[in-house]
């Protein structure tokens, strides 16, 4: 109970109100967090996700965000996602041998831009992109479409409001490749699931999931702000008891996780086969939601997620 609420605070506190929120925990509810955490938890694995156009790593950040390496194989300049905690980030471009030239920040939650200002301390000239004046060390404020080099590939900014009011996802290509996109959601989509509407409505999630992430190549890979697919699924579930794919997409994400390993990226065609938050046109969602219209179902599930209990199997 505790320790969910210090979770759900991750996203709005800023670092100093994180740090004060776990300096007042009471020793007993400490102890009781190292019991119920410590033993289980796994070290989270980093994975290099490889295409002869572009490579991704992910670099676990946090106790569940994710940052993530960006390389143009071509020309290997690189950018980085998010980098909340910047000296994994150094090292990382370090043993790859690539250039960082540019942040690519999401929202401006601590969780994801809170590192920017040491980040561009420790590598200078970095360009940083945002969608929110709100973003630290912005440098570059981005408009729904405008593009970008990095390298050889091409960065479109989408905008996604909602979880924030300023939420970009980024859509990297390389021209002529065969190979799939590659689409950086932040917390705007997950795998299995969406974000918190803490700044907007279910009309604008409608819109961000289905109208703009939704109609990106099916096979473009997604790559989330959280490792959050067990949650997620666990709650997909819930509501399509009968949806197999659910089940064998959660069997899965349990044994990646148990082994300390990532479950992203998925893909935008997988997404609509498994996530609630982009199956709200289908009549089963629909009838669990007790609505006949995408957005209100859309509205429902996403006050049903923030109340759901998640079970623990
Ligand atoms: N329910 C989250 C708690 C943390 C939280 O609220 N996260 C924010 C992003 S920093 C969010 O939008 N979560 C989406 C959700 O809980 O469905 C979890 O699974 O651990
Ligand atoms: C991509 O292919 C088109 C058509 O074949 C060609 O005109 C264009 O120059 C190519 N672009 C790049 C960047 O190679
Ligand atoms: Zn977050």
């Amino acid at each position: 109970m505790f320790y969910r609420s210090l979770v759900a605070s991750a996203c709005t506190l800023g670092v100093l109100g994180a740090a004060a929120t776990y300096k007042i925990a009471p020793a007993h509810v400490q102890a009781a967090l190292l019991h119920k955490e410590a033993p289980d938890i796994p070290i989270r694995k980093s994975l290099l996700v490889e295409q002869s156009d572009m490579k991704v790593e992910l670099l676990p950040a946090l106790t569940d965000n994710y940052m993530y390496l960006l390389i143009d194989e071509e020309s290997k300049e690189a950018a980085i996602i998010d980098p909340v905690e910047p000296v994994k980030v150094v090292e990382a471009i370090r043993k790859h041998g690539v250039r960082l030239t540019t942040v690519l920040t999401t929202h401006h939650h601590w969780d994801h831009a809170g590192g920017n200002e040491k980040m561009v301390r420790l590598v200078p000239g970095l360009t940083v992109y945002g969608g929110d004046d709100r973003v630290d060390a912005l440098t570059k404020k981005v408009k729904h479409s405008n593009t970008f080099k990095v390298g050889s590939l091409t960065v479109k900014c989408l905008f996604t409001p909602c979880h924030t009011t300023g939420h970009i996802c980024y859509l990297v290509t390389k021209d002529n490749s065969t190979e799939p996109p590659a689409v950086f959601t932040g917390d705007t989509l997950f795998v299995a699931g969406c974000g918190k509407f803490f700044e907007g409505t279910a009309e604008q999630m409608y819109r961000a999931l289905i109208d703009v992430l939704g109609r990106l190549p099916p096979e473009t890979r997604v790559y989330c702000g959280h490792e959050y697919t067990v949650n997620n699924l666990k709650f997909a579930r819930n509501v399509e008891p009968d949806n197999e794919v659910i089940k064998k997409k959660l069997a899965w994400a349990k044994e990646k996780v148990s082994n300390g390993e990532p479950t992203i990226p998925s893909t935008v065609a997988e997404e609509f086969k498994f996530n609630p938050f982009m199956r709200v046109k289908e009549k089963s969602v629909q009838e669990h939601a007790g609505q006949n219209d995408p957005v209100e179902t859309m509205r429902s599930l996403r006050k049903e997620k923030d109340g759901f209990r998640v079970p623990k199997d």
